[in-house]
């Protein structure tokens, strides 16, 4: 059984749907705002730089109307940080503070990082800075508190070929000040499909069991690297404890619009959307435009109790 099922009109924004010179569209983030399905997606240019863009739908799967201009630029005058760039947006909506929390890669001189901006209504941004010095990316806040504090997912990187790249949490009273860092999910070694490198995919999902978490693996190979996914479960209480880990990945780069492209064989998703049981995800295509998945809680929660990985030891 496939636990995803691909939307037949993929992908469902590229670069032509961009009403401006750019060279690719990919890596949203999404929700729903209004009655409205809306994606921030990262907009590369002609000089390789990346913005990111808004755009909306009725239904969450045509009809998308792109904004004429991006919606959060690089400022690299106020924040030099953003010197090549801003990308792979995660957006949580945070109910307590009635906001929308961004956190996003900056592309600075000293290597990719994450920042924080809020919105209220993805027009006017309020950017809170740096949250994490480099390397780290692929961040995402939780959108309520544990023990009164805010906790994030985020990937450090300082040295890959040493130790790994490997899966993050840490806390914080105020979203500004973090602390309490400690290894969430390492990466797998030698020839698993996930080893050596694991990023966060889209923010964790609260469910009943627990908060899905859905994660890309790197896989190294003499042609380039695969980027696949695959799911872990967290404790719904205490998001340090992971519940469950699955063995296999349970999405991989296959139509052609994921396996070529400016970086082949890459899916890549910044957000998924619920609408009661169904899930929808948004992923970024080869880096070169955005495909949508559909699924359950129930498909992913009954695939992952199926084919955890029950040995913890082919862990680190
Ligand atoms: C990762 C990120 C993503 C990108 C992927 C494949 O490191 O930079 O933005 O989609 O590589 O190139």
């Amino acid at each position: 059984m496939e636990v995803f099922t691909r939307y037949e009109g993929n992908p469902i924004l590229t670069v032509k749907d961009i009403p401006y010179p750019a060279n690719s569209v990919f890596n949203a983030a999404a929700c729903v705002f209004g009655s409205q399905t809306l994606l921030l997606m990262r907009v590369e240019d002609k000089r390789g730089i990346s913005h990111l863009t808004v755009a909306t739908s009725d239904d969450g799967v045509t009809g998308w109307r792109v904004e004429p201009g991006p919606a959060l630029e690089p400022d690299p005058v106020k924040h030099p940080e953003e010197i090549w760039g801003i990308e792979d947006p995660r957006i949580t909506r945070i109910d307590d503070l009635d906001l929308w929390a961004v956190l996003f890669t900056a592309y600075s001189r000293g290597g990719p990082l994450v920042s924080l901006a809020t919105t209220r209504d993805f027009r006017v941004f309020e950017r809170k800075g740096v949250v994490m010095p480099p390397e780290d990316k692929d961040a995402a806040l939780f959108p309520v508190r544990f023990g009164g504090r805010w906790a994030m997912v985020h990937r450090p990187a300082s040295s890959v070929e040493h130790t790994g790249a490997h899966i993050w949490i840490s806390f914080s009273p105020d979203m500004k000040h973090w602390g309490d860092h400690q290894v969430l999910l390492p990466a797998r070694k030698g020839a698993w499909w996930d080893a050596n490198k694991i990023g966060l995919s889209p923010p964790p999902m609260e469910t009943d069991k627990g908060w899905l978490v859905l994660y890309h693996g790197v896989r190294a190979t003499a042609s380039g690297c695969i980027y696949r996914l695959g799911l872990a479960l967290l404790d719904r209480q205490d998001p340090t404890r992971v519940l469950m880990r699955s063995d296999e990945w349970v999405f991989g780069p296959q139509e052609d619009y994921e396996v070529v492209g400016d970086v082949d064989k890459v899916v890549f998703p910044c957000g998924w959307v619920r609408h009661g049981d169904e899930v929808r995800l948004y992923y970024g295509a080869a880096d070169r435009c955005i495909g949508l998945a559909f699924t359950t809680v129930g498909k992913l929660l009954s695939w992952l109790e199926e084919h955890h990985d029950r040995d913890r030891r082919a862990w680190p």
